[in-house]
């Protein structure tokens, strides 16, 4: 048997040069509560992420969960069905109801057409996700909350280091955006997220929940929770700032060589990159269609009978799971393209320590399956 090629595999510095900072947290014993690792690495990623206010998290969904809280979101929240469970389980968290919105098959993000008509007097946010790392219709999104008076929360936990045509960070748009730095991330600090904010009233908010609602010793404000990143999570992101260039140029090769090996295998469909994108290469999805000798689930397991772990990313829909089937906006009559794409998705291994060796294996392996 061949060794496991996995979809992915977190990106790691050198153990020797985290270990000094090891020792520091040792010798000044803060280990938490917004330690001088803590200051340095959300200054440091603010900058290099070219955003203006930045509070870090200790995953993505507490981020998510906390930035509805310090918005105010109730009612209902118009999100997409294509994304990770913790999009919605965020909303349901805050008792609020997601309201699910198709798919644009050319962006794989929400629809921004199918908007509209999914808002009632209850909608007072929009929850999109920039899926794969590829940019919502964020133009047109913000103007329908413009015109509707919503709050636009970003689900930008795919998007690290994405930059748009003009050079601006994807973070930056919105009212919120909000990071993922999951071991299966292209950034990682074991676990851990961001939330990116506009000013500087809402990061003190968010500051504030996210340490159980105290703003000094004696003062609460707000029911807040524990949600605060670690000196050993900010020590090794300052760390990964250091190499995470290198890191997403290697995935642009290996994203590079699977697209042209890819190009002619009759049905299989890839997803273009929009023109001008600066993309981090997070995922590499095909999407399997039906002159394609087999279905994507009997391709999902030849590959893994070969030992090539790809990943179904997103299926189930998550407007299926037992929780938010019975919504209205779960029929699958209301998400024809999300169903679709759900079905015939299929994510294959990429990160920058994959080896040539194990591309030629995941290469050879879709390729012939493509021969029938
Ligand atoms: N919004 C979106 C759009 C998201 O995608 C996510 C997370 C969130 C919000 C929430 O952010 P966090 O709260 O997680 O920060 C994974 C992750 O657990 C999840 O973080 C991620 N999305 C989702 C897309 O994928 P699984 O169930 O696929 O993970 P798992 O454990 O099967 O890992 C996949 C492969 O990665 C493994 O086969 C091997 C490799 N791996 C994994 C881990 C955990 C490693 O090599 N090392 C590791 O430590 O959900």
């Amino acid at each position: 048997m061949n060794k496991e090629i996995y979809v992915t595999r977190p990106f790691l510095p050198p153990l020797e040069e985290f270990l000094p900072s090891l020792e520091k947290i040792w010798e000044n014993k803060i280990l938490t509560n917004g330690g001088p690792f803590h200051q340095q690495f959300e200054d440091e990623l603010a900058k290099f992420l070219g955003v203006p206010y930045l509070s870090l998290f200790t995953s993505g969904t507490l981020a998510l969960i906390t930035s509805l809280q310090a918005l105010r979101i109730t009612g209902e929240v118009i999100t997409t069905p294509f994304t990770f469970v913790a999009t919605s389980h965020a909303l349901t968290w805050n008792g609020v109801k997601p309201v699910f919105v198709d798919i644009d098959k050319a962006t794989l993000t929400i629809d921004p057409l199918k908007i509209e008509a999914a808002i009632t007097p209850l909608t007072t946010a929009i929850l999109p996700v920039h899926v794969y790392g590829l940019p919502c219709a964020t133009d047109e999104i913000e103007r329908i909350a413009e015109v509707y008076g919503l709050k636009v929360i970003y689900d930008a936990a795919h998007a690290f280091g994405v930059r748009l045509r003009n050079g601006v960070s994807l973070c930056a748009v919105g009212d919120i955006s909000v990071l993922s730095f999951h071991a299966t991330k292209v950034f990682t600090t074991f676990e851990g997220g961001a939330v990116i904010c506009q000013d500087a009233k809402t990061k003190r908010r968010l500051d504030d929940l996210k340490n159980f609602g105290f703003v000094d010793e004696v003062t609460n404000v707000a029911p807040g929770i524990n949600a605060k990143m670690n000196e050993m999570q900010a020590a090794l992101g300052l760390l990964q700032l250091r190499y995470i260039g290198g890191a997403l140029n290697r995935r642009a090769e290996i994203f590079q060589r699977y697209r042209e090996a890819f190009a002619a295998v009759a049905g299989l469909r890839l997803h273009p990159i929009p023109e001008g994108l600066s993309y981090n290469y997070s995922y590499f999805p095909i999407f399997v269609e039906a002159s394609f000798p087999m279905t994507r689930d009997e391709l999902y397991d030849s590959l893994r009978k070969q030992g090539i772990f790809g990943r179904r990313y997103f299926y189930p829909l998550v407007s299926n799971f037992p929780m938010y089937r019975g919504l209205p906006s779960a029929a699958a009559s209301n998400l024809p393209f999300a169903t679709d794409i759900a079905n015939r998705v299929l994510c294959l291994p990429i990160y920058p320590d994959l080896s040539a060796a194990d591309q030629d294996r995941v290469i050879k392996a879709v390729t012939t399956a493509g021969k029938g």
